[in-house]
Parts: structure tokens; sequence; C-alpha cells
């Protein structure tokens, strides 16, 4: 794996179906990290244990992104494709680097805020909290120079700095501070039912699932909430719904807005609707056949095992580095 470009990193929690949200977000712009950079792109099964998850479901979900991760271009040879809990030293960083977070800066993430929100206290686990940590672990082990996400994780990629920034300042250059890369479009894609909240997998109203037939793609895409203007036209203010689907729009045909506006200048919302539902289904369609062939046989297994020894070769080298900085005495 001596390729000596710079990494790119990012990962995905299988929590549950995976919607567009995530494809148009993450999964799509994967790829195009493969030739100027060398991307580490993980399954954070670890993650998916901060709020409650049936075991056979998590295993499910862990092979299905392994799946859509092959899916969407990502290839072995090119990328360290790897499961977050076959790489020690994730767990291990995580508990060295939590001792350098504050809970004043932790308890500002609004992630947390917001999936704490309606639980009462015996319901939120310890690691919702601490998370974040070790999504920074995660980054921070590869060196990364760049994490590609949507717009609702940078505020974990920017704890990721303070935190790499701080230890630097204590112990010397031990860390690379990475940087975000957030798509210029499809940043945040909103839920089809009521357009003022993300479409998530965790919340799973007005979601086009990944795994969706067409049928139901263009069912909900037809019944997606929009406004009474009638007008093809950029406004989330007072027109989100179809904002949203001009969005989503413009990431899968790569138009800007402004050409996705002057496109359906003369169109009506049905005509519109439409015309977005064939482009997210000859998008789909063809990936989901490529989603199935990857499932077949024992190719994922072999993917996960040759990138969880990629991985380690790189993690547990900054661990010793970091372990050397800080003082835990390692044997010769
Ligand atoms: P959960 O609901 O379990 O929190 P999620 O749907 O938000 O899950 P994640 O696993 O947290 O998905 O995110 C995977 C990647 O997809 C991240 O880079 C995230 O920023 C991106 N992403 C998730 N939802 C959206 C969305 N609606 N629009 C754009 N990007 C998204
Ligand atoms: N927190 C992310 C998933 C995630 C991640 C990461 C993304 C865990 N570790 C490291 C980028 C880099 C999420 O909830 N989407």
């Amino acid at each position: 794996m001596q390729d000596n470009k710079q990494t790119a990193l990012s990962g995905i929690k299988p929590t549950g179906r995976l919607t567009l949200g995530n494809y148009i977000g993450a999964l799509k712009n994967f790829p195009s990290f493969q030739e100027q950079y060398h991307p580490f792109i993980f399954i954070a099964d670890l993650h998916a244990l901060t709020l409650p998850i049936d075991p056979e479901e998590l295993r499910q979900n862990t092979l299905d992104i392994a799946a859509f991760y092959l899916a969407s271009g990502l290839d072995p040879e090119k990328s360290t494709i790897f499961l977050q809990s076959m790489v020690h030293e994730h767990s291990e960083l995580a508990t060295i680097l939590q001792n350098y977070a504050y809970m004043g800066e932790m308890s500002r993430m609004t992630q947390f805020k917001d999936k704490s929100r309606n639980l009462n206290e015996k319901q939120i686990g310890l690691g919702l909290f601490t998370y974040p940590v070790l999504m920074a672990a995660d980054i921070i082990l590869y060196d990364t120079k760049v994490v590609p996400v949507g717009e609702d994780q940078k505020q974990h990629v920017e704890l990721t700095r303070d935190l790499a920034i701080r230890f630097n300042h204590r112990y010397g250059d031990v860390f690379v501070v990475p940087e975000v890369s957030i798509p210029k479009t499809g940043k945040r894609i909103m839920s089809l039912s009521d357009p003022s909240k993300k479409m998530s997998k965790s919340d799973p109203k007005g979601d086009i699932f990944l795994k969706d037939d067409e049928k139901t793609i263009r069912k909900k895409i037809m019944s997606a909430v929009t406004d009474m203007e009638s007008r093809v036209h950029y406004d989330c203010e007072k027109q989100p719904g179809i904002s949203n689907l001009m969005t989503i729009y413009a990431s899968l045909s790569s138009l800007t807005i402004e050409e996705v506006e002057a496109k359906f200048a003369t169109s009506n919302y049905g005509t519109f609707k439409r015309e977005v539902a064939d482009l997210v289904c000859s998008v789909l369609i063809p990936f989901q056949e490529r989603y199935r062939h990857f499932l077949e046989g024992d190719y994922i297994d072999k993917v996960l095992t040759k990138g969880a020894k990629e991985a380690q070769e790189v993690a547990s080298k900054t661990l010793k580095r970091v372990k050397q900085a800080i003082g835990i005495y390692q044997v010769k």
C-alpha cells in the first residue's frame, strides 16, 4: 500500500438502511478521491452501538455498507476499505484522546443534543456523548488530510482539528490536522415528507432508501411535499420542498442549481418530479445491481480482511508515536 499519497478518510455508521442523503452527501463522492488521495473508507460499526441496535440488523447493515462502498466505485486496490472494529487501535487511541477533550466542548455537539433530546438519563449511553472522540481517533490515526462528509459532520471534524492542535501544542507535531470536505451541492438532503428535517436513516420518514425498488422511488418522489408556488425556483426558505428536489437533481446530474432552474423554467411540478424520479432511478437501479453482485460469495470478507491489514499497518505506527509522545512505556 505504498503509494505515498495523502489520506482522505470517511466512514458511515451501520445504523439502518442507507438513504439517498448518505449517497449524495457522502458515498457518491468517495471514489473521486481515489486519484489524488489514498482513501481510507470504513464502516463505523463501533459508532453504531451508541444507540440500541438489534445484533442481526447490525451484522446485515455492515455487509450492506461494504457492498455499497464497492458498488459506488471504490476499488480495493486504490482504497483501503475496512471495518472499524477489526482495527483495535481506534478504541485505544480514543481512550487516550478522551483525556484531552473537555466536557464543555463535548456538550456543545449538536448531534449529541439532537439524538439525546427525546431520551431520559437512563436511556443516554455514555458512548453517545463520547462518540466524537472516537471519531477524532478514526481520523487522526491515518494522518488524514481531508475528510469528505455531509454538513452534519462538520462540527465533529472541527472538534478533531481542535484536539489535534491542542495535542500538538503540548507534545510537538504528533498529528496531522485534518480538513473537512463538504460537497458544494447536496451537503444536506432533506426529508421528502418534511423538508425542514434532514433525510436520516435513524428517522426514516420521507427517506428514499438505496434499496428501494423503482416503483417505490417513483411514488415517494411524486408525492414529495412541495408548496403552492408551482414554479421550479430555488428558495430554501419559501420553497424548501422543491429546492430539495432541485438539489437532488443537480447532485445526480452534475448540473448547477442555476442550470437546473433554467432547464425546468417552463415545467410544472408534476413534470419536474417525473424528471427527478427518472434521474434517481437511472442512478440507483444499476447501483443496486452492482451492490447485489458484490454480496455474492465471500468477496466482501476478503476485501475487509485485506483492508484491516492495511489500515492496521498505518494505525499501529501512529499509536506508537502517540505513546512515545505522552510517555507510555513501550517494551523493545
Ligand atoms: P443516523 O440517522 O444514524 O445518524 P445518518 O443518515 O445521518 O445516520 P451517517 O452514518 O451519520 O448517516 O452519515 C454517513 C454520511 O452521510 C456522513 O458523511 C453524513 O454527513 C452523510 N449524510 C447523512 N445524511 C445526509 C443528508 N441528509 N444529506 C447529506 N449528507 C448526509
Ligand atoms: N460520525 C459519522 C461517521 C463517522 C465518520 C468518522 C465520518 C465515524 N467516524 C470519521 C468521517 C470520519 C457520522 O455519523 N456520519
